[in-house]
């Protein structure tokens, strides 16, 4: 065991290890709701597994590997409503599979291909957020509005320990604690911005203590415990939902993968770090609280894992069926009143595109 550094210690933990820390129970879940969780999880799992493949074969672009932050997504929506809104950076990419979205329309969206541009109105999730917290004041906006229209729906905005060193967080959180606003700042403190570890992005003690800041309670959880997740998320919107405010949620892992398929960790990370982390990963932590409750056995387990496989055979299918996108899609809605130079740039593109 490498030594525990200060972040990981003091988080709240539902899951034991089947040893010496016994399990937990949280409220508000049932038997098949936590085998539904295991369902989720694994699907998210599944898909981004499959997706690091489908990278090494050309068949999806650069990917932002999620591999052990399944449990801080899966856990989060759990806890919510469907009308509820998700404001995803590109860790969460597939965040939308918890809602329904089809797992070919995120594919497309990685190979580039407008057919993974959904209308966040029919999942509330928001497009996916690749520049760093920008999303964040996008968030407490929409949450902020629904309190203005009387609605009771709440947002959360998922981002990582580096986001909290950017001006939009801070933007961001500061309005939400002022106008009370009903959103939920979810950081995924994977210890890691691409190489710039923790204790170079912030002299902060924690970073839930950057909520005080903002009038905002905060939490400092396990991220690679699912139950809590769901129970500190479920506590967060049941506030949101009373008129009482935001709530900053700081789930602690460490990042197990690349930070991308572009990305050589190697450079930088401790591998025994790594395989550490690997070994108590999140999928698997619960799959051991869920045989130890005896909820879950070999043959549920396989079937699920097969369906999700399957799920993503014909997801890839899908999307690689999808006719090549009309190039003018690049321009026709870059600008209201496009300059006339694009004509003759949409005619050379069709000239290369035709190979002339
Ligand atoms: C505004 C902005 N600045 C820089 C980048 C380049 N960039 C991409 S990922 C990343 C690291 C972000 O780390 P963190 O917030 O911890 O999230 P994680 O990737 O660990 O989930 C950076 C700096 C960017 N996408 N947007
Ligand atoms: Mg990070």
């Amino acid at each position: 065991m490498t030594e525990t550094l200060p972040v990981e210690r003091d988080l709240r933990r539902v899951i034991g290890d089947g040893d010496t820390q016994p399990d937990g129970e949280v409220d508000g879940l049932d038997d098949a709701d936590l085998v539904e969780l295991f369902r989720q999880l694994v699907l998210m799992r599944t898909y981004d597994e499959r997706s690091l493949v489908y990278h090494r074969q050309g068949r999806i672009g650069t990917y932002a590997i999620f591999w052990n932050h399944e449990a801080m997504q899966v856990g989060v929506v759990c806890a919510l409503e469907d009308d509820d809104w998700i404001f995803p950076s590109y860790r969460e990419s597939a965040i939308g599979l918890l809602r329904g979205m089809p797992a070919d329309t995120i594919l497309s969206w990685w190979r580039g291909h407008p057919a993974g541009w959904w209308n966040p109105a029919d999942y509330n999730v928001a497009s996916i957020c690749v520049p760093i917290g920008t999303h964040v004041p996008h968030a407490v906006g929409l949450a902020w509005g629904k309190k203005l229209r009387g609605e009771p729906t709440c947002a959360v905005a998922f981002f990582g320990d580096g986001a909290t060193s950017e001006g939009s967080f801070h933007e961001g959180a500061n309005f939400a604690g002022v106008m009370k606003a009903p959103v939920i700042l979810f950081c995924n403190n994977n210890q890691w911005a691409i190489s710039t570890p923790l204790e170079d992005q912030t002299a902060a003690e924690t970073l839930a203590d950057k909520a005080i800041g903002y009038g905002m309670p905060a939490v400092r959880l396990d991220g690679a415990d699912v139950l809590a997740v769901y129970e500190a998320t479920r506590d967060a919107v049941a506030q949101a939902r009373a008129g009482d405010g935001p709530t900053f949620i700081e789930a602690v892992t460490y990042r197990a993968a690349p930070h991308a398929t572009a990305d050589d960790p190697r450079l930088y990370i401790d591998p025994d770090r790594v395989e550490e982390e690997r070994q108590r990963e999140c999928v698997g932590r619960f799959e051991g609280y869920l045989r130890r409750r005896e909820l879950l056995d070999d043959d549920l387990a396989a079937t699920i894992r097969d369906e999700a496989a399957q799920v993503m055979r014909d997801a890839i299918a899908k999307a690689e069926a999808e006719p090549d996108p009309d190039p003018e899609l690049l321009f026709s809605a870059a600008f209201a009143d496009p300059p006339r130079s694009f004509d003759h740039d949409l005619a050379e593109l069709r000239r290369i595109l035709a190979g002339e």
